[in-house]
Order: structure tokens, then C-alpha cells, then sequence
């Protein structure tokens, strides 16, 4: 395997050379907690961009390290602000780390009824253990952006995007957020 060079810059959020994949609102259907609101934005612009990842994986897989940078936009769906779909991983042994580089968000991790948040701003780093789920909510008004590896076989199991029993929500006519339950 030849070695791979891709770039971020740091203020810009801008990468060069990794491979981009992008989530609009009509991919996250059924996610957020309000689907009056979803419903509405969704017909206001339904390939609005909530967030892109940015791969660098060699293609053999085995032995390998995968590392991807999330740009999550600012936004919010009703109050709920956006997110990532959230998954857990495919091999089940798979640990995670995270740093993040721009913005403010929250990390949530879920293993079980075992459910944590993190604060993300930059430079928090976070090492996530196997077996537990985790979404990253940009709960500011600017971009979150953050970097992350992992085993490159790990592969993803999104039944864990519809489990998360915490959600994030803008405070009502209010700086910051809240944390509610899911159900
Ligand atoms: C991959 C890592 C992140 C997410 C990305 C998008 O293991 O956790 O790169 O893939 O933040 O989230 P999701 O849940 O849509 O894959
Ligand atoms: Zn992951």
C-alpha cells in the first residue's frame, strides 16, 4: 500500500485529497424528534447539506487505519439541532478516536441504557471504546468540524441511529442547549 497525503486547513475547515460523501435533510428522514418541523424543512430545500465526511482509507482494508473529517453545518430541525446519523461499528471491537478541530459541539455516547455527552471544542480529544454508539450534534452557530480514526474494516451498523435515548435542544429563546430524553 502506497502511502496516502490528503490536507485540512485548520481555519478554512477546507480538505484536499479525501474522498467526500455528503448528508442532506432528505437522507436523515425519520431522526429528528419533530416531524412536523422535519416535514417543513424538507420542503423548503430537501438537499439542504447537514453534514459532509471526508475519507482517507486505503482500499485494502485489513490491518489498515481509516481517518475521516466531519463538517457538520449549524442548523436545527424544530429545536433539535443537527446531527450525524450515529452508528456503532460493524466489528464490534472497534475503538475510535476523535479530535476535534473547529466549532462547538456534543458528543454523545450510548452503550446500552449507559449514556454520555462530551463537549467538543478544539482541541477535546476523545477516545471512544468498542460497543459504544456515538452521534455529534454541532450545538453552535458556526461549522463543527472534527477528524477521526479508526481500523479501516470496522465497518458501520446505523440500527443504532434511531436508539440514541438523549437528544439535544436549543434552548427556547436562549443561548446553548438542553438535553431531553428521547421517549
Ligand atoms: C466514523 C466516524 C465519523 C462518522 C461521521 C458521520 O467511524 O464515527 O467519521 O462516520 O461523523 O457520522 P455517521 O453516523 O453518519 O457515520
Ligand atoms: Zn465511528
Amino acid at each position: 500500500v502506497e502511502p496516502l497525503i490528503g490536507t485540512l486547513d485548520f481555519d478554512s475547515g477546507k480538505t484536499d485529497g479525501l474522498k467526500r460523501e455528503q448528508k442532506t435533510l432528505r437522507e436523515l428522514s425519520g431522526l429528528f424528534a419533530d416531524e412536523a418541523a422535519f416535514a417543513l424543512e424538507l420542503a423548503k430545500d430537501p438537499s439542504r447539506l447537514v453534514y459532509e465526511v471526508f475519507t482517507l482509507q486505503p482500499d485494502e482494508n485489513a490491518a489498515h487505519l481509516a481517518c475521516h473529517v466531519t463538517i457538520i453545518q449549524p442548523g436545527t430541525v424544530g429545536k433539535e439541532f443537527f446531527f450525524t446519523k450515529g452508528h456503532l461499528h460493524q466489528i464490534q471491537e472497534t475503538a475510535e478516536i476523535y479530535l476535534c478541530i473547529k466549532g462547538t459541539g456534543l458528543l454523545l455516547l450510548q452503550r446500552e441504557s449507559d449514556v454520555r455527552t462530551v463537549k467538543m471544542q478544539p482541541g477535546t480529544i476523545v477516545y471512544i471504546p468498542p460497543r459504544w454508539a456515538h452521534r455529534t450534534i454541532n450545538i453552535g452557530d458556526t461549522p463543527l468540524v472534527f477528524f477521526s480514526v479508526h481500523r479501516a474494516d470496522a465497518g458501520y451498523d446505523y440500527r443504532a441511529s434511531t436508539q440514541f435515548l438523549k437528544r439535544i435542544l436549543k434552548k427556547h429563546n436562549n443561548e446553548g442547549y438542553e438535553i431531553h430524553n428521547s421517549f
